[in-house]
């Protein structure tokens, strides 16, 4: 079988010769009913019969792996794609390091990796279900299209996880399938699994700034279990992470170009105070500091989605070979941290300091520290389009204790310079750093759709280069055909 080809020819396109899996393709066709129910209801509010230009999965070749067009959203070719096999692949790490790469489940480890698989897929539906609304106030067709295109992505990744659920999780696992398909992003009855895919993404501020910062965990722990030692969970996630790279991009690209249509506005005003909030709020645009509290937000919830720093189920991960660390196989040490140790931010003695902890432990903190070194880059070049205007101004992620919810600073309250504050404090302060009411009102009376080719929102800049290169007055959502 060419694994780099798709075979398109079933209702499943898949690499994995579903044609030959007959009890996989079987659990598959009878699941994906529910799945398009679940679209159809959850997924994107309006536009289902709109045609979207697209972009599908036609091989896993990395120099050409997508191909281009319009599409009715239901009709998305969803597939089952992984990785080509590496031949010989070893297990990186933990205590069967060096030992053949699984491919099947090891049964001593089934209830633990069968918890990683149902996580990571219950995010997918999930951010779906948060970004249902904003196709409405889209502002651009070409930002609607990357709305729709992220949100058919992660429909994408659902089945990716669904497939090594049916596949290699027997009944347990149709049943895990089946609730993936149950649960609801904000219900307080069926709730999403983890906390930041229960809060609302409002507007399209946030939605950027979620595609920067939660996109961002994605990336980071799909990296983390494409080492796994479980070979089809390692390749599915190393595709995986080709699409995600889009997702990233739309985050930060769209957090850019609010904040470039921000700064030019000013300069063009002849506005030089950033926090002259009121006068930049008449010029139709997204002031600094709102942008900066957004960012506040959308950071410290998804530190949290990184668990607690000093944690077993991660310890237990990594030495069973099963979740490494990030790019465990660019790492020069023993892929097994019995005897090492890692600094922890901690609170003690109401301070935070650093307090060594053993490696194992400490590997959830370890990739929290990765991710924060991964988000500064690109606060780096929005910062640069603020210094490039002349507008004396620097977006900065508050520190790691500021606003946590899980872990070591959930019982305490810290400012965004890792002050601690006392609880009247906080209260007090606390709009100083969050979006406040009337920050949210303000930013939602911005949230205007604008639909027709060309043209953007009033507080958005227009992208660098379109979709596929596609010339500006490309028209990415046919509307009119809905
Ligand atoms: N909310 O030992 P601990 C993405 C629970 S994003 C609620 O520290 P662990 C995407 C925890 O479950 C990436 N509960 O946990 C992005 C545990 O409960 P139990 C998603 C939480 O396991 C954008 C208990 O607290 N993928 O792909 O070390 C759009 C003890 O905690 C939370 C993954 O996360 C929370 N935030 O770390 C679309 C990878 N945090 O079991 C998609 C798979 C902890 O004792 N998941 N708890 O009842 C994991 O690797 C880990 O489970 C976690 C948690 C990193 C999530």
């Amino acid at each position: 079988m060419n694994i780099a080809a798709v075979d398109y020819d079933g209702l499943i396109p898949n690499n994995v010769g579903l044609g030959q899996d007959v009890r996989v393709k079987r659990a598959l066709e009878k699941w994906h009913p529910g799945y398009i129910n679940w679209w159809k209801d959850m997924g994107p509010e309006g536009f289902q019969e709109s045609l979207v230009y697209l972009r599908t999965a036609v091989s896993v070749d990395p120099k050409g792996w997508a191909k281009f067009d319009y599409v009715r959203m239901p009709e998305y070719r969803w597939g089952v794609l992984l990785a080509p096999q590496h031949d010989g692949r070893r297990i990186p790490f933990g205590t069967h390091k060096g030992e053949d790469a699984w491919q099947e489940v090891p049964g001593e480890y089934r209830a633990m990796l069968r918890r990683l698989v149902v996580i990571q897929g219950d995010t997918e539906p999930a951010s779906v279900e948060q970004q249902r609304h904003l196709g409405k106030t889209a502002p651009s067709l070409y930002d609607m299209r990357n709305l729709f295109q992220v949100n058919v992505e992660e429909g994408r990744h659902l089945w990716a996880m669904v497939y090594l659920l049916q596949k290699y999780f027997g009944t347990d696992g149709r049943e895990e399938a089946e609730a993936l398909l149950e649960r609801r992003s904000g219900d307080p009855d069926t709730p999403r699994m983890l906390g930041a895919f229960n809060e609302k993404t409002p507007d399209w501020l946030s939605f950027f700034m979620f595609t920067y910062f939660t996109d961002r965990d994605g990336k980071m722990q799909l990296e983390a279990l494409a080492q796994s030692g479980f070979d089809p969970l390692s390749r599915t996630c190393r595709f995986m992470l080709t699409e995600e790279a889009h997702h990233m991009f739309v985050g930060e690209t769209g957090v850019t170009r609010v904040i470039q249509r921000t700064c030019e506005a000013m300069k063009q005003a002849g506005i030089e105070d950033p926090y002259d909030i009121a006068r930049v709020r008449k010029l139709g645009v997204i002031d600094l500091p709102t942008i900066q509290k957004k960012a506040n937000l959308h950071f410290s919830l998804t530190l949290d989605l990184f668990g607690n720093e000093i944690s077993t189920n991660a310890a237990n991960a990594f030495h069973a070979g099963l979740k490494g660390r990030f790019r465990e196989d660019r790492l020069k040490d023993d892929h097994q941290l019995e005897s090492g140790t890692y600094p922890v931010l901690r609170l003690i003695d109401g301070q935070i300091k650093n307090e060594d902890a053993p490696a194992l432990s400490a590997l959830n903190m370890r990739l929290r520290d990765d991710y924060v070194v991964d988000c500064n880059v690109g606060v780096g070049r929005w910062n640069k389009v603020i210094a490039d205007l002349g507008i004396p101004f620097e977006i900065k992620l508050p520190h790691v204790a500021f606003h946590r919810h899980i872990g070591e600073f959930s019982r305490t309250n810290v400012d965004v310079d890792g002050n601690i504050l006392s609880p009247a404090e906080w209260t007090e302060r606390r709009t100083a750093y969050l979006p406040s009411e009337s920050d949210k009102d303000f930013i939602e009376s911005l949230m205007q759709p604008q639909f027709e080719p060309a043209k953007f929102a009033s507080w958005i800049a227009p992208p660098k280069v379109g979709i596929d290169n596609k010339p500006g007055d490309f028209e990415y959502v046919k509307i009119a055909d809905a």
